[in-house]
């Protein structure tokens, strides 16, 4: 895709749009987060309107690249893009943010407005979700199309993201495999619920993630054309990337930026209009899109028209003569093979581990189901969880038996990753007391309905 020179002007305008429209959510709802959307609108902006490839008329074509909003707290950002880019989000639903029934719920939820990728507010899942995104990308990319799945995971994550263990496993992972097709930007606002981060956050985060093998970048985060330029490296960096925005929570509020007051509780009348004469706004009005913002904005809608439409035909044109494409079509529309159900049986009585039962049963449907695949934490010798005639997911290679590590957690978010993405089935296994560990993707995912097993 070919990008024109940022228009610094017009990206002003739009970012300090976006910010206020989120901060009058937050007022109008008496309760929310306005200081995270305030600070991320330039990374959204840039991502929305530049980087992503996405179609608003279609939210669920499978050639989008993805948005992750790990710090779901900052829900308002989101709704905002999704609003002014032309998903079908309307400036009423802002309105009627965090009421009972509306689409605008207080974290974004998964299937309740176009546009969510994955349901966040649990700190750390975000990010650990795209890594299985990331994953069943590139395995639909090696094993049946590289043309039609080279779409890269974005998110945006806070500190208190990057503080959650989950964050650590998967970000492991991803580094270890190589996931090129990730880019996540890091909002280091050093500001959490409970003041500043130094209180119990002091690491190197870069030195870490570099350990893990992530390409890091560091830019200042309302420095546009810098972001501008990391994010369009990081989408061509063969490893995983990581852009540390040094960011400023609640940017424009006088009294509030950079203070925790600016993170969960609306500005207030009085600081709310202060921030719109920073910005040079009128502080009498609010939910206020300029003309000319507006337009710009909705260009995502024809730009994206065009992305799917160019996709399309390449699909076409492969599907006459790419079988794994066909059976992956069939698979994405929910359909199974015919003779899938085939399965081994057991009597009544018969002296056999439940393991080992369940192995006989995942080999036998593995044969019949290209895209099942997962693995364990480490157990699958003794979970029989091993897909017998296939090869390991590693960084060179794309088999089913996936290798999470003694990562639980990860290996839970992970699995929910993988089965946001259309067709392809996750399953994965451990020891009873150790699912323990995996309690809250576990959680997320019944409430998702995703099919994992
Ligand atoms: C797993 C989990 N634990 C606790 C919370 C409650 N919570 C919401 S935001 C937050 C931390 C806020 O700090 P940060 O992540 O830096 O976000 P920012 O203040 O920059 O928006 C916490 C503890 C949560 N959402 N998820």
């Amino acid at each position: 895709m070919s990008m024109p020179p940022l228009d610094l002007n017009q990206a002003r305008k739009a970012v300090d749009t976006i910010r206020l429209l989120a901060a009058d959510m937050v007022e109008k709802a008496s309760s929310g987060h306005p200081g995270t959307p305030m600070e991320a609108a330039p990374a959204a902006y840039l991502l929305y309107t530049r980087h992503m490839r996405h179609n608003p008329a279609n939210p669920d074509w499978a050639g989008r690249d993805r948005f992750i909003l790990s710090c779901g707290h900052a829900s308002a950002l989101l709704y905002s893009m999704l609003h002014l880019t032309g998903y079908d989000l309307s400036l009423e639903d802002l309105k009627n943010f965090r009421q009972l029934g509306s689409p605008t719920a207080g974290h974004p939820e998964f299937g309740h407005a176009p546009g969510i990728e994955t349901t966040t507010g649990p700190l750390g899942q975000g990010v650990s979700v795209g890594v299985g995104m990331a994953m069943g990308l590139r395995f639909l990319r090696k094993r049946v199309s590289d043309r039609l799945f080279d779409s890269t995971i974005f998110a945006l994550c806070s500190d208190g993201d990057l503080m959650e263990g989950v964050a650590s496993e998967t970000a492991s992972l991803a580094g270890h495999l190589r996931l090129g097709n990730l880019v996540y930007i890091y909002l280091d606002n050093r500001i959490t619920i409970e003041g500043d981060t130094s209180l119990a956050f002091t690491e190197e985060v870069a030195t870490r993630y570099l350990s893990y093998g992530w390409q890091v970048q560091h830019v200042e985060g309302e420095n546009l054309q810098d972001l501008d330029r990391a994010i369009a490296r990081a989408r061509h960096s063969p490893r995983p990337s990581l852009i540390i925005a040094r960011s400023h929570i609640g940017f424009g509020a006088p009294n509030k930026q950079d203070t925790a007051a600016a993170h969960g509780a609306p500005l207030g009348a009085e600081e709310l209009a202060a921030a719109k004469r920073f910005f040079g706004r009128d502080p009498e009005q609010s939910f206020v899109i300029p003309e000319d913002v507006a337009a710009h904005m909705r260009e995502a809608v024809a730009r994206g028209k065009a992305l799917e439409k160019e996709w399309q035909q390449a699909f076409e044109a492969e599907l006459k003569q790419n079988e794994a494409l066909k059976s992956w079509q069939q698979a994405a529309n929910g359909e199974l093979p015919a003779g899938w159900d085939d399965l081994p049986t057991f009597a009544a009585g018969e002296k056999l581990a439940t393991r080992q039962a369940s192995g006989k049963v995942l080999n036998a449907l593995a044969e019949k189901l290209p895209f099942l695949l997962g693995g364990s934490a480490d157990l699958g010798p003794s979970n029989n969880t091993v897909i017998k005639e296939e090869g390991s997911f590693t960084a060179c290679t794309v088999g089913r038996n996936i290798h999470f590590g003694v990562r639980e957690h990860a290996m839970g978010s992970i699995m929910n990753g993988l089965a946001h993405i259309p067709g392809l089935i996750p399953f994965g296994g451990t020891f009873l007391i150790f699912a323990d560990y995996m309690r809250p993707p576990m959680r997320l995912a019944a409430m998702m309905q995703r099919q994992c097993i």
